[in-house]
């Protein structure tokens, strides 16, 4: 059944289709079934060429859960076909309804992260920091009266990103300064969402350690090299033709993309 569940939402994908949501044919759709949902959506990817670079944790922040009317983080995955360059346009093209959020990205060094680590030991793993967006397009018809399990087996809603082209040394940075960073997403030069870090989870450097502890009570790690985009700490912001989305953070630098 987990198989055929994944196959809908695939389908999905690739025929730039909604779907109904998954619990209301299973409704006692459990968490776990549905990052096993996830799992085989993303073989399904991997399958066509893709590759894994990263993870993605979600409803990071009050905002977002508030927006969403979901209670708890969740994460997602991340492939090479979902990065898209900074500065780029971003076609509407094949997306069904798109949505743009800010956020922090960490780039982990040259060793895996494994179960249980501080949020010093989370910062010390990393290679790299940048200002990051994240878009959202949920397989989902209404793709807003969903359970987290829906959520879940649909990758956490994720379908494309965008990093900085400038990465900082995250040694130039401490736990204090993270929790402090001024985040303004604009639209053609205004201020649409404007947050300090602190909304991502109290600091971003702590969705690295909810991603380790969810990915250990799955048995995995989080693997060396990862991309990690640590949430939104915002609402997300509905895509329209034409629009320039441009995420400012003054410590970190700007990211942006022009949606055709
Ligand atoms: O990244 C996230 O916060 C996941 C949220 C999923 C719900 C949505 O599609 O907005
Ligand atoms: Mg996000």
């Amino acid at each position: 059944m987990l198989l055929e569940l994944a196959k809908i939402l695939d389908s999905a994908l690739l025929e730039t289709r909604e779907v109904e949501r998954l619990t209301a044919k299973v409704p006692d759709l459990k968490l776990d079934d549905a990052y096993r949902i996830q799992d085989e959506g993303i073989k399904f990817r991997l399958a066509r060429g893709e590759k894994l670079i990263g993870l993605k944790m979600g409803l990071t922040s009050k905002a977002k859960r508030e927006q969403m009317n979901l209670s708890s983080p969740v994460y997602g995955v991340l492939t090479d076909r979902m990065q898209q360059r900074d500065g780029e346009v971003f076609s509407l093209k094949g997306k069904i309804h798109p949505k743009i959020e800010p956020e922090i990205a960490f780039i982990i060094g040259k060793r895996e992260l494994r179960g249980r680590v501080t949020a010093q030991q989370a910062l010390e793993a990393c290679s790299g920091i940048c200002a990051a967006m994240e878009i959202l397009d949920s397989r989902f018809v209404g793709f807003k009266y969903f359970s987290l399990p829906d959520v879940v087996a649909d990758n956490s809603s994720s379908a494309y990103f965008v990093l900085s082209s400038k990465v900082h040394d995250p040694g130039k940075f401490d736990l204090a300064s993270l929790a402090k960073l001024q985040m303004s997403m604009e639209v053609d030069g205004k201020p649409v969402q404007t947050a300090f870090s602190s909304e991502i989870s109290g600091n971003p450097v702590n969705s690295i350690v909810q991603l380790c502890e969810i990915l250990d009570s799955r048995g995995l790690v989080l693997p060396a090299g990862s991309i990690v985009l640590a949430g939104a700490a915002t609402q997300a912001v509905q895509l329209v033709a034409g629009m320039k989305v441009c995420l400012r953070v003054p410590t970190l630098g700007e990211v942006s993309l022009v949606v055709a």
